[in-house]
């Protein structure tokens, strides 16, 4: 053996491969990382390999013997963090964060639980430290004999550099913008590693410290004041109306509005929203002219808009990104004002853009995802349950939720790329030979049905009649990439400024005992649900931090701010930096003093909003006498799921027991970039 580890570059060498191939035995056995095609097979294999390099590379810095003993201790601590991962992983299928470890609230409950996470045959992640120390300790030799040219680490730590920048390239083309939208850790484990998503993670959280600690109570006055000077007095007709009733917020996943009325070959695409609009007016009232003000957090945006008033940020997702920040949300004032219980229904994995940590925040009671559903094969498609039973399975649990409540349900099936199985489609595709463009409809059609079949179950249940229900489209479907099919849809040619008016999403409200409005044609955005709501129920907005403005106040704000600065009301758009008349479509080469005047508001009010999250700045904030924070520690979202039905928890612990079983063969998150 003395002669084998000859030198310095061997131990070297044999530590590296250990850790290495431990290291991808680790990811195919123990994590579910959804790998869907060869190119990500083989992210997966070379990822370990760039932060081997570099990290043991450190060691040959060092003299003599010292060398070994660093190699030695780098290697434990690259398999203990691996092995931390594996435990955590088997009970939380999720990595472990730096968030996670200063939560030390959660060890209480996890410390019993470690050992029956641990398995006999783990012993084999821990073999390779073991051969590692016989080996250094055996051949004492070569430590004194060798000196190592300076070339030699440097070279090595450029190899692992330019092997990680390789990897990057290549996960970005497989999954673009994957470090700045940040949509999921199963996602940058598998792209780029265990040991890379620990630096990610601590370079994110250092970011987000650094902020927080430089903001102070200060810099609420400013958001404060903006706050009250752009508040909108409630309708006196409609506040209060529906004070205690139960609300059922529907997310129209991708649904843009133009869906509406629409008809694709001379048949309705969704004749059952249509019917809403054109035969329920008496009913629901319908905002034509409402848009979505999402960016790169797409969903996890819309849900942060509507749910806080609050601006997504510029880059990733605040759901992520600041995930562990002080929120004021809708859901946690009506429970603190009218004793309102929260569920969010969403058939995907709990931690799809952070939600099981952010709904923490959100102070939601209860958060139902795929373990909570029926997820065999003939009821999944893309990212996961279809709608139809998402519905059907989501109703008996409604049904018992404590009331009032405030229930949202995101559907899912709409989503880009449009997958639909044969038996659910009921509409022809279009015909512009972009595939997702034409599915669009399809998933569209397979959306409105299942609406339908929930609206007839919520009447059977009697949920229906007394209900506030609201529908929302949470961002756009079709992207700018596709003009070409998008002009051939409405036979005209695709411009910026059309493709701007096409950012309606549908807005539509059923109040209980009020009669419908049927279609306004007012300007509003997501930001103005919060407000909208609160009145409804009878809280004043007056008293919260938010950025949008009743839609049935007379004094609504109609200015939509786009997260790029862009905006649009009745009057005026700006699209991509230039000006238009709304009236006309006329490009307005000289923007008049209005016009600037609106263009600084925006840029004032995308900043302020930004401060708030950045800052965590709603941590000074205390809306009214007798407010409680929100107690991220109070909420699971596990069998513990405080007065869940006994049925719901087996389900949940069968889930899980069923997870470990069948580890390999599951799939995880199937995102494709539109
Ligand atoms: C994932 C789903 C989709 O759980 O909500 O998110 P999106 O890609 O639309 O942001
Ligand atoms: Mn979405």
């Amino acid at each position: 053996m003395r002669r084998f580890i000859s030198s310095k570059m061997q131990f070297f060498t044999i530590a590296a491969i250990l850790i290495w191939i431990k290291t991808y035995i680790v990811y195919l056995v123990e994590f579910n990382l959804g790998i869907q095609n060869v190119l990500q097979h083989f992210l997966l294999f070379i990822n370990p390999l760039s932060s081997t390099l570099i990290f043991l590379g450190i060691a040959l810095f060092a003299r003599g013997r010292r060398v070994g003993g660093y190699i030695w201790l780098i290697h434990l601590f690259m398999s203990l963090l691996l092995y931390a991962n594996v435990v955590f992983y088997r009970f939380n299928n999720d990595f472990i964060t730096l968030p996670v470890l200063t939560q030390t609230s959660n060890f209480g409950s996890l410390g019993n639980s470690i050992i029956s996470l641990m398995n006999w045959y783990d012993v084999f992640y821990m073999l390779d430290v073991v051969i590692l120390l016989v080996l250094f300790l055996t051949s004492k030799q070569m430590w004194k004999h060798e000196r190592m040219k300076l070339r030699r680490p440097v070279a090595i730590m450029t190899i692992g550099v330019l092997l990680f920048t390789f990897n990057v390239i290549l996960a970005e083309i497989d999954r673009p913008q994957l470090l700045k939208r940040t949509f999921d850790r199963n996602y940058i484990v598998k792209y780029l590693g265990a040991y890379n998503f620990t630096i990610y993670d601590a370079i994110q959280n250092l970011k987000t410290s650094t902020e927080r600690v430089l903001a102070d109570s200060d810099d609420l006055t400013e958001v404060r004041n903006y706050s009250m000077l752009k508040y909108a007095k409630p309708n006196e007709e409609l506040f209060g109306v529906a004070e205690g009733k139960n609300i059922i917020k529907i997310h129209l996943e991708s649904f843009h509005s133009f869906l509406i009325n629409f008809e694709l070959n001379g048949e309705e695409v969704t004749p059952f929203i249509n019917s809403l609009v054109n035969e329920q007016q008496d009913e629901f009232t319908y905002f034509e002219n409402f848009f979505h003000q999402t960016e790169q957090g797409k969903t996890a945006d819309a849900e942060l808009i509507v749910d806080n008033s609050l601006y997504g940020l510029p880059q990733g997702s605040a759901f992520v990104t600041k995930g562990k920040n002080t929120y004021q949300s809708l859901p946690a004032i009506l429970n603190q004002k009218q004793g309102y219980s929260s569920a969010i229904f969403h058939g995907d994995g709990k931690s799809f853009w952070n939600r099981d940590e952010i709904y923490k925040q959100f102070g939601i009671d209860y958060f139902f995802y795929d373990a909570y559903y029926d997820m065999s094969e003939e009821q999944v498609i893309g990212y996961g349950l279809k709608d139809k039973p998402f519905f059907k399975e989501s109703m008996p649990i409604l049904e018992s939720l404590p009331q009032p409540f405030y229930a949202h349900l995101i559907t899912l099936t709409h989503h880009h790329p449009y997958l639909i199985d044969e038996e659910d489609a009921t509409i022809e595709p279009a015909d512009t030979r972009d595939g997702s463009v034409d599915r669009y409809f399809q998933t569209a059609r397979y959306l409105d049905e299942s609406l339908e079949m929930f609206f007839n179950d919520l009447k059977e249940a009697g949920l229906y009649e007394d209900s506030i229900i609201f529908l929302y489209g949470d961002h756009y479907g079709i992207s700018e990439n596709h003009y070409r099919a998008l002009g051939e849809i409405f036979d005209t040619e695709m411009t910026d400024y059309k493709y701007a008016n096409l950012q309606r999403v549908p807005f539509l409200i059923k109040i209980p005992g009020v009669k419908g409005q049927g279609t306004i044609s007012e300007y509003a955005g997501q930001i103005d649900v919060m407000p909208t709501i609160l009145h409804l129920v009878g809280i004043d907005s007056h008293d919260f931090i938010v950025f949008g403005t009743d839609m049935f106040s007379e004094k609504h704000n109609d200015l939509v701010a786009f997260r790029n600065g862009d905006f649009m009301t009745a009057k005026y758009a700006k699209v991509r930096d230039v000006y238009y008349d709304n009236e006309t479509g006329e490009v307005i080469e000289e923007p008049n003093e209005e016009l600037l005047e609106i263009n600084a508001q925006v840029m004032r009010e995308l900043n302020l909003s930004d401060n708030v999250l950045q800052g965590d700045l709603l941590r000074f904030y205390t809306p009214f006498e007798g407010w409680e924070p929100v107690d991220p520690s109070n909420y699971f979202y596990d069998e513990n799921q405080l007065y869940i039905p006994q049925s719901l928890k087996d389900k949940w612990l069968d889930y899980k027991n069923e997870e470990v079983e069948n580890e390999l063969e599951s799939e995880g998150n199937t995102i494709e970039e539109n």
